[in-house]
């Protein structure tokens, strides 16, 4: 008998961009994931509460472009960074629609308050969504804030975390453009328990790492370590590029991946 799960899955900017090239979009991929994930909703796999949209070289890009620059229009900045991710959101979206996964889309920006490494949204708003059987889809996002910077980045890694305790999802998947965490010898780690993690931060390398101004594995640990609830279980990496690597780590098949156990 198939068990379902309820998953919230972040779709890393890595996997659904070209990270080294602006405005780059991997259409290929992005159609593969989609096409993976109505196969896994329609046999009965999985229940999707919600997708994340990570920066790539659309959110991350435009952040370089203004970061650390005095002199930039601040509305400028601020316009560019939220168009720039609104219009990677609205191409996922419409990537989904054609697989019958219809999303509706959440700007993180007009309902969260981020304190730290927390986004602190107002979860409630997408509740009735998901009741309509629609997905809520929200992405990584920039808000106004304190900084000497004028504003700060609420990483789509922490926004999955979050989305998944509110709508108590038993698993995250982080979908990235490598197998998985590695170690500082660069060997996969398959199986990972939470406690362990601290031990990794300021350890796990980054393959492929590109423009990222979130700190790409790095903040992911540290979120994972900060932002848990009882009904998240695991977490799973897994490689997005490779051709049905998420349908069968989804399906429970041995696959090189990162289990995280909370
Ligand atoms: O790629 C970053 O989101 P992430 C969002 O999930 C921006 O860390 C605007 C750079």
């Amino acid at each position: 008998m198939t068990t379902t799960r309820k998953i919230i899955l972040k779709l890393g900017g890595s996997v659904i961009t070209v990270k080294n090239k602006p405005y780059t979009p991997r259409v290929k991929t992005i159609k593969n994931i989609a096409f993976q994930l109505r196969n896994l909703i329609h046999e009965g796999h999985i229940e999707l509460v919600g997708i994340v949209v990570g920066g790539g070289s659309y959110g991350h890009f435009t952040v370089s472009e203004f970061y650390g620059e005095k002199n930039y229009p601040y509305s400028e900045a601020l316009y560019r960074i939220t168009t720039s991710m609104t219009e990677l959101a609205l191409l996922v979206s419409d990537i989904l629609a054609m697989y019958n996964i219809y999303t509706v889309i959440f700007p993180p920006h007009s309902f969260c308050k981020p304190r730290g490494i927390k986004p602190h949204c107002k979860w409630d708003y997408i509740d009735s969504f998901l009741s309509k059987n629609t997905v809520p889809l929200i992405y990584g996002d920039i808000y106004p804030c304190n900084s000497e910077w004028g504003f700060c980045i609420v990483s789509g890694d922490e926004l999955a975390l979050e989305a998944a305790c509110h709508a108590k999802a038993t698993l995250v998947v982080f979908v990235t453009d490598v197998d998985g965490i590695y170690d500082s010898e660069m060997k996969l780690i398959r199986k990972i328990h939470i406690d362990c993690l601290e031990s990794l931060i300021g350890e796990a390398k980054d393959v492929n790492k590109g423009i990222d101004v979130t700190g790409g594995m790095e903040r992911k640990l540290t979120a994972i370590k900060k932002i848990k609830c009882t009904s998240l279980k695991h977490i799973i990496v897994v490689n997005g590029l490779k051709k049905d690597l998420l349908y069968r780590a989804l399906k429970n098949e041995d696959v090189p991946l990162t289990l995280i156990e909370l």
